[in-house]
C-alpha cells in the first residue's frame, strides 16, 4: 500500500516512521489513523525497533482532526474514538520495542500516541497536553487510561481537567518522557538507544514487554506468575543458550532472535 501521510524509513533492523500532514501539523485524520493501522499490521518482520516521529521541525502529532471531528454524532464519534484506539493498542503490543521520537507539538491523541510506545524522548522544544475538554471532549484515543497510569492519577487529572500544555522539561519532570534533546540530536539519540536494543535478544525483549505490558493490570500473584512463566520461555530459546555461553566465554554473543 502507497502510504499518503507516513514516510517510512530503514537502517538495518530499524524502521523510521513519520507522520506526515503539514497542513494541519500532522494531525490524525481517520485516512491517517487507517494508513497507521496497515502500517502496524503489515510491518516488516526484520524490523526489531520502530522509531516513531513526526515530519517537520514543529509538530510530532497536534492531535486528533479537529475539522473531521467537529461535526460528528455520538455514534460516529463512538467509532472514531475506538479506531484511534484500536490502532494505538496494535502499536502498543507490537512484540518489538517502539520508541516516540517526540520532535514537538503532542497534543490530544498525539500525547495519546506517543503513549501507546514504550519509551519516549523529546526534543527540549516539544509539548504536551490533553486540551480535549476545551473542545467539548475528553481525550478518546486512551489518553485517560494510559496517562493516569504513566504520570499517576493526581497530575493525569490536573493535565486533563485544566487542558494546560507542558514544555518538554516539565514532561521529564513528571516522567512522561525519560528524557529531552537539543532538536538537532533528537533523532541521533533515539537511533543511539534502538542500536542498543538490537544488540541484545530479540525473543528476550519481546518476552520483557509482554511481561511488562501484561503485569500492569494484574494482581501482584498473577503478574509474578506471569513474569515466571515467560521467564521459562526465555528457556527454550537459542538466543538463551548463546547469550550465556558467549558470557562464559567471554565474548560478544550472536543473537539471531531464534
Ligand atoms: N486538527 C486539525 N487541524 C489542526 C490541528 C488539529 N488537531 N492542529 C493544528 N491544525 C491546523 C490549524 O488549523 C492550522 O490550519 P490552517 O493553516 O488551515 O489554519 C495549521 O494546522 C497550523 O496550525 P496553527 O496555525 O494553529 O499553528 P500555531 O503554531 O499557531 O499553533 C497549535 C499550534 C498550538 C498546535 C494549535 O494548532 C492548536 O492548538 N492545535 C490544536 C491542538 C489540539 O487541541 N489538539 C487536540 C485535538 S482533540 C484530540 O486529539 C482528541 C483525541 C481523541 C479523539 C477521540 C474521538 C472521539
Amino acid at each position: 500500500m502507497d502510504y499518503n501521510f507516513l514516510k517510512v524509513e530503514k537502517e538495518g533492523g530499524i524502521t523510521i516512521l513519520k507522520i506526515s500532514a503539514p497542513k494541519s501539523l500532522n494531525a490524525l485524520n481517520s485516512t491517517i489513523l487507517k494508513e497507521l493501522a496497515h502500517f502496524v499490521d503489515n510491518l516488516d518482520i526484520s524490523t526489531r525497533v520502530l522509531i516513531i516521529t513526526g515530519d517537520g521541525e514543529k509538530s510530532f502529532v497536534a492531535g486528533a482532526d479537529i475539522s473531521e471531528m467537529a461535526n460528528l454524532n455520538e455514534q460516529q464519534g463512538y467509532e472514531f474514538g475506538k479506531l484511534g484506539a484500536q490502532v494505538f493498542r496494535a502499536i502498543e503490543v507490537l512484540p518489538i520495542p517502539v520508541i516516540a521520537a517526540v520532535n514537538g507539538f503532542a497534543l490530544g491523541g498525539g500525547c495519546e500516541l506517543a503513549m501507546a510506545c514504550d519509551i519516549r524522548i523529546a526534543s527540549v522544544k516539544a509539548k504536551f497536553g490533553q486540551p480535549e475538554v476545551g473542545l467539548g471532549i475528553i481525550p478518546g484515543f486512551s489518553g485517560t487510561y494510559r496517562l493516569a497510569k504513566l504520570i499517576g492519577q493526581g497530575y493525569a487529572k490536573e493535565m486533563i481537567y485544566t487542558g494546560k500544555v507542558i514544555r518538554a522539561d516539565e514532561a521529564l519532570r513528571i516522567g512522561l518522557v525519560n528524557a529531552t534533546y537539543e532538536p538537532e540530536q533528537l533523532m541521533p539519540a533515539a537511533m543511539e538507544m534502538a542500536q542498543k536494543m538490537l544488540a541484545n535478544a530479540p525473543v528476550a525483549i519481546s518476552l520483557a514487554k509482554q511481561s511488562i505490558n501484561e503485569n500492569y493490570d494484574l494482581d501482584a500473584e498473577a503478574s509474578l506468575e506471569l513474569e515466571n512463566k515467560l521467564f521459562g520461555k526465555c528457556f527454550a530459546t537459542r538466543d538463551q543458550k548463546e547469550g550465556m555461553a558467549a558470557f562464559l566465554e567471554k565474548r560478544h554473543a550472536n543473537f539471531t532472535g531464534e
